[in-house]
Order: structure tokens, then sequence, then C-alpha cells
């Protein structure tokens, strides 16, 4: 019986693991664990899924709009997040997305992507069960909780690498563990270097193993080793744990890296893409209601294998559009809309069921590389230079990770990237937001962005200078001294914010998987058309330095503005965008 539910997960794992030792073992307590979380699942959860179920676009809906945050930047702790949720409801955020709430190593921990514990949360945090009351809060208010599960790799710290630096056999299996120093070699002339930088290489000695780790990221970060179906119960459990907790949405990180096969880079191989499919596969047994979100920073072509699997069947509901947000980025830069209206038409999904995210800053670095086959490598390569301010540019962010003959990225928060607080940055960020948020798309927005955060001042204890885009939040210029000018410079942003977000919400020709066709892209005008039949929206998003015509206006009759405009305009200032809606 538990094995006949399990089929479709167990027929996704059979050609990666039959051949390995403990299969038999594995796949039992695999097909037990399920079953167990299922049966847990609260009669609340229950409900969710049935109605998930039923409408299994739920997340599409224009008014879903997310929001990522690190809780003690944010407010703290979780209890001084669940006393900002009106704050959020106000600007319009429907899902939120803290950043890894999980215990991470100690010292420098990525930003909590080195994880010590899966199951827990770090107590400066709070706790557990203040996470089980996050969900229920948000569920009550009709939002959702995305959490991250960092599949590739653990903290030094976590037991499990600790015990395989004690020596336990079992646990070494765990991790990619290479003792001949010519297959390091050999592997690593194979592979990118993710932070040249602050930490070159993919392996690292470890005295205590007399032998090499794999570690992708940082040294302290161990990549897992998938092919051990251990790996895969073990990261099973912890999905399972946390959607029967209430989370709605996992956002998969790092998850091109999991399998690792000689003689490829080990990025989006076709057995990472059936790790996902089956964790998908188990989670439609035990949780149907929750959703996966594919955090791939590659090509587009690459990360759509996580949305659409080549099977046709299930992988994620989501993939971050990191194409996409560099080609808004180069527009900017560029004046040329081309790379991103291409884009737009290369993506186009097929299925109601699944959706990109779109999104234009996060608390990462701006990788330009998904550029690579829309744009000139010197014209691209001007880019990195540009956002780090150089020349004739208004921006105020910094390069990062910068690697002789490859291509730097950048950093720096939105408004750094826009050149501040200024009106000018304000009708800048006006430019970007109207244009993503009549993307196709469930857009996230990141935390200070509405209230243009500027750079943080570099922070001494970490050399990783994504740090400059993760400040602090500062309430003040939320809220209030009112009549501070600082506060109404801020405040500006945050209303162009809270009412786009609100005209959006009420606009259903925006929902994520509504058609969108590119009817322009020549000379630094962007126009995009969402929708179909009756419900009709055309973006137009002047990025030149001049003004432009729309061409043809027949059949929209209303324009909105965040300007304020309302009146028909058919000339576009150089730097604004409007939408106009269809009334047939
Ligand atoms: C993610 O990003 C996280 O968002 C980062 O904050 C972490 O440092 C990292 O994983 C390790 O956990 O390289 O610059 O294709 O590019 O996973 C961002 C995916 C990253 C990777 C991406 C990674």
């Amino acid at each position: 019986m538990i094995e006949l539910a399990c089929d479709a997960v167990l027929a996704r794992l059979e050609p990666l693991y039959r051949d390995h030792r403990n299969w038999p073992a594995e796949r039992a307590a695999i097909a037990r664990l399920i079953e167990q979380a299922r049966t847990e699942r609260n009669a609340d959860l229950r409900a969710l899924d049935r109605i998930r179920l039923a409408n299994p676009d739920w997340f599409n809906a224009a008014s879903m709009v997310g929001y990522s945050l690190y809780v003690d930047r944010f407010a703290g702790n979780l209890t001084g997040l669940m006393d900002r949720l009106d704050w959020l409801g106000h600007l319009g955020v429907r899902m939120l997305h803290p950043l890894p709430m999980t215990p991470g190593q100690a010292g420098d921990s990525d930003g909590g992507f080195a994880v010590a514990d899966y199951c827990a949360v770090a107590p400066a945090l709070g706790t557990i069960d203040e996470v089980g009351e996050l969900t229920r809060k948000l569920h009550a208010r009709g939002m959702v909780l995305a959490v991250d599960c960092v599949l590739n790799h653990c903290a030094r710290d976590h037991p499990w690498a600790q015990a395989a630096l004690g020596g336990d056999p079992d646990k070494r299996e765990y991790f990619h563990v290479i003792e001949d120093r010519a297959i390091v070699d050999r592997r690593e002339a194979e592979l990118i270097d993710i932070f040249p930088e602050t930490a070159p290489g993919n392996f690292t000695w470890e005295p205590e193993l007399n032998a090499s780790v794999w570690t992708s990221f940082y040294p302290f970060q161990w990549d897992l080793n998938w092919s051990n179906p251990a790996v895969f119960r073990e990261m099973l459990a912890v999905l399972l744990f946390w959607a029967n907790l209430g989370i709605d949405a996992f956002r998969l990180d790092s998850a091109p890296f999991l399998w690792k096969r000689e003689g490829t880079n080990c990025r989006n191989l076709p057995e990472t893409h059936q790790i996902v499919a089956g964790l998908r596969a188990a989670l439609d047994i035990a949780a149907p209601g929750t959703i996966l979100i594919a955090e791939a920073i590659e090509r587009t072509a690459d990360v759509l294998g996580y949305l659409e699997p080549a099977d046709g069947g299930r992988a994620c509901q989501m993939a971050y559009h990191n194409g996409l947000m560099a080609g808004i980025w180069y527009a900017l830069a560029r004046q040329d809309v081309r790379p991103a209206a291409r884009l737009v038409a290369d993506s186009a999904l097929g299925r109601r069921d699944i959706a990109w995210l779109t999104y234009l800053r996060c608390h990462d670095d701006i990788i330009w590389s998904a550029l690579g086959p829309l744009v000139e490598a010197d014209e691209l390569a001007r880019i990195p230079a540009f956002f780090a301010g150089e020349g004739e540019s208004f921006a105020r962010g910094a390069r990062f990770q910068v690697q002789a003959a490859a291509l730097p990225n950048t950093v720096g928060t939105m408004a750094s990237l826009l050149g501040g607080a200024d009106s000018a940055a304000l009708a800048r960020y006006a430019l970007m937001m109207t244009t993503l948020l009549a993307l196709p798309g469930v857009p996230m927005l990141y935390m200070g962005d509405e209230i243009a955060l500027e750079n943080a001042r570099a922070d001494q204890a970490f050399a990783d200078a994504r740090w400059l885009n993760r400040p602090w939040m500062d309430w003040n210029l939320v809220d209030g001294p009112q009549n501070d000018r600082n506060f109404a410079a801020r405040n500006r942003f945050f209303e162009v914010t809270r009412s786009l977000l609100a005209l959006r919400a009420g606009l259903p020709m925006l929902d994520a998987t509504a058609p969108a066709h590119v009817l322009g892209d020549a000379d630094g005008l962007l126009l995009l058309e969402r929708g179909e039949g009756t419900q009709r929206l055309l973006l137009a998003a002047n990025f030149a330095t001049m003004p432009r015509d729309i061409p043809d206006l027949s059949g929209w009759e209303t324009m909105v503005a965040i300007t304020g405009e309302t009146r028909m305009t058919t000339i576009l200032p150089a730097g604004t965008a409007v939408w106009y809606l269809s009334h047939e």
C-alpha cells in the first residue's frame, strides 16, 4: 500500500540509486517517511491542500507579490517580523521570503546559507513554534511563507560533517571526500569558480580526513553527495518537516549543483532535474499544496529544465528569472531593451501551474552571464563598470568577484544602483518597477528597496561584497519623523511601490501566466502586451534618453502612470513607463 502510493517517487529515484548498495533499505525508508508525513499533516493544512489542488495556479494571481528579507535586519526577530505584518500587507506583499532562519556555521555563515541544523531556528531569531505561528498568521491574511532549503551543501559545523571529520564512515559518504589529488585537479579543471576572490577553487583540504572535500561555495559549505540515497532521504525529511509546520513554498538554493558527474561542469545535469522531480513527487503525496522555487542562476534555456522537465512531468512551480532581471538592468545602462524583450519571448511557459519568479534585486549579486548569448561580449563588458559608477554613470554599486578574463558581477542596493534617493533615482525606480510588475511572473521585492535603502557600509567582519546590498532596515525612514526631509524622500519610493502593487492586484491580465507578447523593442522603447480579449494591458517603457512616440494606440483606452498623469499620451518622455488598458 505504502509502496504503491510512493511508486511515482521511487520510479524517479530508481535510475539514480538502483546500483547503490543501500538502495533497498533506503527505498523502504523513503516510502515510510512520505507515508508518515502524509498521515501527520494537520487538518488545516489538508484543507489548504484541497483548495490549492482544485486551483493549481493559486500562486499566480496578480496580487501575489513576494518580499525577501533578513529577519534580524528587517525586524530583529520573528516577534518583530510578526509585528510588521500589517505594514507588509499595506505595502501589498502576499508572500514572505525570510532568508535562512536556521542555525548557521559559527562566525561567517554565508548569510545563513551554511546550515548547521536544518530543522531548527537560530535562537537569536526565535523558535520553531514562532515559525508555525507566523504561518498561521499569514494564512489568516491570505499570505504565504517561502523558506530556503539549502540542498547543495551543509555547514562544516553540521553534525553530519562533524561526524565525518570524526571518522564516521557512513557520514563520510554524505560528502564528496576525495583522497587522490590528481582527481581533484582533474575535476577542478571542469568547474567554474563561484567566489574566485573570497573562496577560490571547488575543493578544500581537510587534514583530519587526509583528503579534499567538495566545497563549491565557501570552504565551510560542504557539498552533499546526492548520489547517496541517504542524502535524498535526509533532505526530503527536512522539506516534509517544514511543510507540515505550514510552510507554503521552498526556495531550492543552488539547485543546479546537486549531481556531480566527471566530464561535465556539474551544473543542471539531468540527474539533478530527476532529484528535484523526485522531491516534488514526494510532496505531491504528503503536502501537495506546497510549491518549489528553483534558484538556478543560469542561462534561461538551462533554467527552463526546472520548470518544464524534458519528460513533461512536474518539478518546480517557479524559477528565478535571472536573465530577465539582468536584461532590465542592461536596458537601463545601455538604453537597449532588445535582450530583455528577447528573453520574454523565449521564456513563454506552456502551463498555468508554473510561473517565473521575476525580480530586480535580491541579497545576492547581479550575474551578467545569462545575457551572454544575447549581447556582444565587449558590449556586456561595459556593464559592471557602469554600475560601479565609472564614466558617465549615476550608479553607485561595485564589482563583485573580479576574476581575470571573466566578467565581474555587480553588487549594490536598488537605490544605490539607481543613483540614490533623489528625484532622478525615484524616476528610474518608477521606470524599473512599472516594467517589472508588468512582466510575466510572480514579482519578488527585496527588503528596503521600497524605502530606497542605500548600500550598507562595508562590514568589516566579512570580505564578501554582497553585504553592501544587505543593509539593516531603517524604520525611522518608515515611521517618521514625518516632517523630516529624508523621510519625505524615502516615502516617495514607498508610495510608488504601494500604489503600483495596489493597481496590479486589480488587473487580472497581470496574472503571472497571462499571455505576453512583445510588440516592440526598437530604440530603447519596450512595448509589451499582456492578457487577451477584453482584458489586456500594454506596458510602454521608454529606457531611452529621448522621448519616444508610441506607434499605435487604437484599442487602448485608459492610461495609468505613476506620475498621476491619466491623459492618453502618445509621446512617452525619456526614462518613463506607463500601462495602457483596453476596454472593449
Ligand atoms: C545562493 O546563490 C544564495 O542565494 C547565496 O546567497 C549563497 O551564497 C549561495 O547560494 C550558496 O548557498 O552563487 O551568487 O546558480 O549561482 O545558488 C549567488 C545558482 C550564488 C548559484 C546560486 C548562488
